[in-house]
């Protein structure tokens, strides 16, 4: 073997030893990148299927029942169609636009009657879930006081109209 060829050879071999080389780095890469496209995308995965079930469990929470709770816990129930208001019961009544009286104290579990008295159509929203439906005139409702608080009286329809339960 001449200097020549051997040289030829040696410079063959080198570019063949860089060709693979390349190619392995080449795979390597594409490998490499296979790799960490699956973790991205699995990672991906994973945090939608959390967004979703945490999504899920959100709108469960916010999901609409008879009863929703508020802040502390306490449950505001619906409020029930009645026929007649017992005299002397405590009574929030609707007239003039306002809620009268503005001011109502009861014990926990006690009923409150709720009447609209005039033409105008109303709401009994407290702590801003509606519990009457709309309230047209003559309508009577009753609707049992939760545990103790200060309970937030509004109108759907009427931002004016505003009143208070207090249930000790
Ligand atoms: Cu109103």
């Amino acid at each position: 073997m001449n200097p020549q060829s051997n040289q030829k050879a040696l410079l063959g071999g080198g570019w063949h030893d860089w060709a693979v080389r390349t190619e392995r780095i080449a795979r390597y890469m594409v490998t490499r990148y296979v790799v960490i496209f699956r973790v991205v995308r699995d990672k991906w995965r994973l945090s939608a299927g959390l967004l979703a079930l945490l999504s899920l469990s959100v709108l469960g929470a916010c999901g609409d029942d008879d009863s929703d709770d508020r802040g502390n816990g306490v449950s505001i129930a619906d409020a029930k169609r009645v026929s007649a208001i017992p005299a002397g019961a405590p009574l929030i009544d609707q007239d003039n636009l306002a809620f009268i009286p503005k001011e109502l104290t009861v014990p926990a579990g006690g009923t409150v009657y709720l009447k609209n008295s005039e033409a105008a159509v109303h709401t009994v929203t407290i702590e801003g879930k509606n519990v009457s439906g709309v309230m047209r005139e003559e309508d009577l409702l009753a609707w049992i006081a939760p545990g103790a608080g200060t309970y937030r009286v509004t109108c759907d329809y009427h931002p004016q109209m505003r009143a208070t339960i207090s249930v000790e």
